[in-house]
């Protein structure tokens, strides 16, 4: 095996330095699905079943791990790693994608289309490691395709925002930049968004994709599995199901790098430890009263602040009690196993 074909798959320096030379034995596969019993995977001679040695969980499509051919015996640390809160009453971390260079953050030029919904998506992005692209699709949709795009350039100087007809391939071609060459480019937003039109347009596929409801723009959620594929290009895609609700947990350097403007005026306030809530001198209340900063922006700002520092408690603590949990269930175990074996080792 070259180190070409492997660098083709998205293999870099970043992996080749966690080998030891206990791995000899085993060859490095990037994970393109994760079931709950099985995974696939692709390698440079081609696509292997594989069966995971840790709960699925713990995988995340883009993973790169080390096989036997059967078993992904050990999983490498990634270059980045995009997760959230898991949805519903769970406090988990869901991983979404590892090894992912950008970061195709999906939206449409209709009701879909939500500042606050993008600047937790850019936030994602850049707490996850990785570049934001806003995609907006559907601008043969409306009338005023450049005002959104617009709102989506004013968001950060930090973002890049490409608006495009998902279903010309001529114009999805504009992605290839960002999926060449063992690029990875992952694509995440709503359902109906397009992100599988798009994953068609790059790869060459035929996925299934369905129309929206007209009335709101709500998709059918037609994607269920994240999956990676090659790229025409010579990169890989990550098309991932549209997200009902995105949660963010440990995300806070994301947030800060999205809200910076907000994050340098709360530097200068006369108070270190301002609320931004009527203290005099306070930089950002300022800021709003001469008219350069929105209200609504700063709103935005301390909700999702709020969200992390709760989710990202949340996160610990029942780490933390799972942690507990387990000591007891092996503390009662070893007490049983002496009652019944009292001669055993202590
Ligand atoms: N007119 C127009 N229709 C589009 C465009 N992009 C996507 N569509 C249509 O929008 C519908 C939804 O597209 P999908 O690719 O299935 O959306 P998705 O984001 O993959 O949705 P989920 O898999 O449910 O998350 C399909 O009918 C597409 O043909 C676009 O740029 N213009
Ligand atoms: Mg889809």
């Amino acid at each position: 095996m070259t180190d070409d074909t492997l660098t083709g798959l998205g293999w870099s320096d970043h992996f080749a330095r966690q080998l030891t030379p206990e791995d000899a034995a085993l060859t490095p596969a990037r994970l393109a699905e994760v079931h709950r019993d099985r995974m696939r995977a692709v390698t440079p001679t081609g696509q292997i079943e594989l069966l995971p040695t840790e709960s699925t969980g713990a995988y995340a499509v883009g993973d790169w791990v080390l096989s036997d051919g059967t078993h992904a015996i050990r999983r490498l640390t990634p270059t980045s790693d995009i997760t959230r809160r898991a949805a519903g009453r769970d406090v988990r971390i869901q991983r979404i994608a590892a090894n992912v260079d950008t970061l195709g953050i999906v939206t449409s030029c209709n009701a879909d289309f939500n500042v606050a919904r993008l600047e937790r998506y850019l936030a994602l992005a850049h707490s996850g490691g990785c570049l934001p692209l806003i995609v907006l699709t559907k601008p043969d949709k409306a009338d005023n395709a450049d005002d959104y795009l617009r709102q989506a350039q004013r968001l950060s100087p930090l973002v890049t925002a490409i608006s495009l007809n998902a279903r010309i391939p001529e114009e999805v071609a504009r992605l290839t930049p960002w999926c060449k060459n063992g690029q990875t480019l992952a694509l995440v937003g709503s359902s109906g968004v397009g992100k599988t039109t798009l994953r068609n347009a790059l790869t060459g596929e035929e996925a299934a994709t369905r129309g929206i409801r007209e009335d709101d723009a709500r998709g059918r959620h037609t994607t269920t599995n994240r999956s990676l594929a090659p790229t025409l290009a010579g990169g890989w895609l990550i098309d991932t199901p549209g997200m009902r609700e995105l949660q963010l947990a440990d995300a806070g350097e994301g947030i800060e790098a999205v809200f910076d403007d907000i994050e340098e005026l709360a530097l200068t306030c006369r108070f270190r430890n301002c609320a931004h809530e009527g203290e005099p001198g306070c930089a950002v209340r300022a800021a709003i009263a001469a008219g350069d900063l929105d209200a609504d922006r700063l709103a935005r700002w301390e909700k999702l602040r709020r969200e992390d520092r709760h989710n990202t408690e949340t996160v610990a603590e029942s780490r933390a009690r799972g942690k507990a949990f387990n000591r007891m269930v092996k503390e009662a175990v070893s007490k049983s196993k002496r009652r019944r074996d009292p001669g055993g080792p202590a």
